[in-house]
């Protein structure tokens, strides 16, 4: 079978995830998930907020459909939410989550949108949780089992998959850092969650067997040491941000300084005989999410500083931030994406996407026309497209880029404070209405421009 991305061109697409966007939180038997907990804990959600609503997308999933189809890409990146479809995270699937996803599918394909699907954008099913998470492996071992049952019922018409979404965060924000769910503070647990995460992306390639077209998202990171001295921590940052998932997937193997940053995956009763042979050349392609570099200084806050929570073993270290940032703080700097994506061309010689790039800007308001301008959006946009031209002019094998986000959405920690989306979610009316933004129009004009093989098939209502 071909590769379902096609070689020499750059197709556009759009990505949103489950819990961001889905709402609809007990319904068709959804099981609780380790977000809808973390919600509940005071103070974890910036504006107390939660997912119970969302956008509605699981009720208004067809309009949303509609605006990808307005915006004249190829592809549609969504994630399937595991305790929709597995509500105990094992055992049986439940009919009604299968359901809505093929509706999706099947309404994507019937208007000439390709569908990729990613199996675990940070929705766990609590019971898993509860039975000790991602630090164990059994976790993994449920997530092949999730991922080949869903697959089997899915693949005939979704092409590409993703198995994880940024597992760095998974990992690192969740058990080390605890801002994430499930919150919690310990650094050892997080490396073993890093490993099983890989370990569930192996086991369920082996579950699979050949079929061409599955992959894994990372959110790698240049990582630009703020000064000669501390080119050292920036190697030990390096290899639990970038090369804990690369060097796996390339070399089945972790190398000596990630083994030195975490000694978890130099014991034998976590990597087991085997596992890392699993993860050796188990992906098809590699997705790349790209928002901002890191520049790791030497620490001054004493052995563990806070910003290095995030960071168990790498050692004492402050992050630094220059300008221009985008309204949640991350630097901008298109250079990284071109940097990068050369790199782990070298690297690792696999097809890459960016499978996520945008910018969280503060645009809630809309101007007396009812447009929300916001042209410090579209320059963001226009400068990582660019970069991402530079790095294919480069030699980089790079087939897709995709806008995060369609709409405005419960961005994790954030909840509704920070807004990526090309579609603007009214939350001050009930119905959550969408309001295209200024980039909406642009993204679907450069995909005209660019030659984008959608072919617009028009919606039941002509839409
Ligand atoms: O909203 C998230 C998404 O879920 C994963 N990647 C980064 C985005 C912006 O924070």
């Amino acid at each position: 079978m071909a590769h379902p991305l096609q070689p020499g061109r750059l197709a556009l697409g759009t990505a949103t995830a489950s819990f961001q966007i889905e709402g609809s939180a007990t319904a068709d038997g959804r099981g609780p998930s380790i977000w809808d907990t973390f919600c509940e804990v005071p103070g974890a959600v910036r504006d107390g907020s939660d997912g119970t609503r969302a956008c509605d997308s699981y009720l208004r999933w067809e309009e949303d459909v509609d605006l990808v189809a307005g915006l004249n890409v190829e592809w549609y990146r969504f994630s399937l939410a595991w305790p929709r479809l597995m509500p105990e995270g094992t055992g049986r699937l439940e009919p009604r989550g299968l359901a809505y996803y093929d509706r999706l599918v099947d309404t994507l394909l019937a208007r000439g949108i390709r569908p990729t699907a990613t199996l675990y954008h940070w929705d766990l099913p609590q019971p898993l949780e509860d039975a000790g998470g991602w630090p164990e492996r059994a976790t993994a071992e449920a997530f092949a089992a999730y991922g080949a049952a869903v697959h089997a019922r899915l693949g005939d018409r979704v092409e590409l998959w993703a198995s994880h979404n940024e597992p760095w965060c998974a990992a690192y924000l969740g058990y080390a850092a605890g801002v994430h769910a499930p919150g919690r503070r310990e650094g050892g647990a997080a490396h073993r969650a890093a490993h099983h995460l890989m370990l569930g992306h192996g086991l369920l390639r082996q579950a699979i067997g050949d079929v061409e077209g599955l992959g894994i998202v990372c959110n790698l990171a240049p990582v630009w040491p703020e000064t000669p001295e501390a080119a050292p921590l920036a190697d030990r940052l390096d290899a639990v941000r970038n090369r804990v998932w690369l060097d796996p997937l390339v070399d089945g193997a972790y190398d000596d300084v990630l083994l030195d940053v975490a000694p978890e995956l130099a014991d034998p009763t976590v990597v087991r005989d085997g596992d890392l042979a699993l993860i050796h050349g188990s992906a098809d392609w590699l997705g790349i999410n790209y928002y901002t570099p890191i520049r790791p200084a030497l620490g001054t806050g004493g052995s563990e500083h806070p910003e290095g929570a995030a960071y168990p073993g790498v050692g004492d270290l402050d992050l630094v931030v220059r300008d221009p940032r985008t309204d949640i703080g991350w630097e901008i700097a298109a250079e990284g994406l071109e940097e990068l994506l050369v790199q782990v061309h070298r690297r690792t010689g696999l097809p890459l996407v960016v499978t996520e790039n945008g910018a969280a800007m503060a645009d809630r308001e809309r101007d007396a026309a009812g447009v929300v301008d916001d042209q410090d959006r579209i320059a963001y946009l226009r400068d990582h497209l660019a970069a991402t031209d530079a790095a294919i002019a480069s030699g980089a094998d790079v087939r897709g880029y995709f806008v995060w986000t369609l709409l405005d959405n419960f961005e994790w920690a954030e909840g509704y404070t920070k807004t990526f989306g090309l579609v603007h979610v009214d939350r001050d009316h009930d119905d959550l209405p969408r309001v295209p933004k200024a980039s909406y129009h642009w993204v679907a004009d450069e995909a005209v421009r660019r030659g984008s093989s959608f072919r617009g098939v028009a919606g039941a209502d002509g839409a």
